[in-house]
């Protein structure tokens, strides 16, 4: 799917523990302008429900798991974020829900952008629409 795919990003694991690194020339695709991160989210709930027109994310789960729904408008995809360095990158006109966090989850978001809700495209059918006119 286009705009959506994973990425390892740069890890050090020895008898220490793990490090992990989002830098430029080690597997950042861009450069952070914003970084905010989701927890304490309940098992049953689904957050989202939107894609941007131009954001870029790097979405890692820095302790725990979670599962992505992606869509490009015609087709949709379910994809599991969890592991040291393994992270995902969501593109402009991405339709995305995250759901089934675990109770230990914190979803760290990466973006290239500061908050603009002008960005967000929150309704499903104007979704389709603005995709289709691209
Ligand atoms: C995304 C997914 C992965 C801010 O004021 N500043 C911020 O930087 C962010 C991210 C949110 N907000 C406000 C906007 C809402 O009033 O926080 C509230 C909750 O945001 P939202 O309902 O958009 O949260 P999610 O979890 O549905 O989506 C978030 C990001 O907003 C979004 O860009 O791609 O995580």
């Amino acid at each position: 799917m286009k705009n959506v795919y994973g990425l390892t990003l740069k890890h050090i694991v020895d008898e220490r523990g793990a490090l992990v690194i989002a830098e430029m020339g080690s597997g950042m695709p861009f450069e952070m302008r914003r970084v905010y991160y989701i927890s304490q989210v309940p098992g049953d709930v689904r957050r989202g429900f939107h894609a941007h027109r131009q954001l870029q994310q790097v979405l890692v789960c820095v302790s725990g798991s979670c599962k992505i729904d992606v869509d490009d408008g015609s087709v949709r995809e379910t994809i599991s974020v969890s592991g040291v360095g393994q992270a995902m990158y969501i593109g402009p006109y991405v339709w995305h829900e995250m759901f089934s966090f675990s109770e230990d989850c914190v979803l760290l978001v990466l973006a290239d952008d500061v908050y603009n809700e002008e960005d967000y495209i929150r309704d499903y059918s104007a979704f389709v629409n603005e995709v289709a006119l691209r």
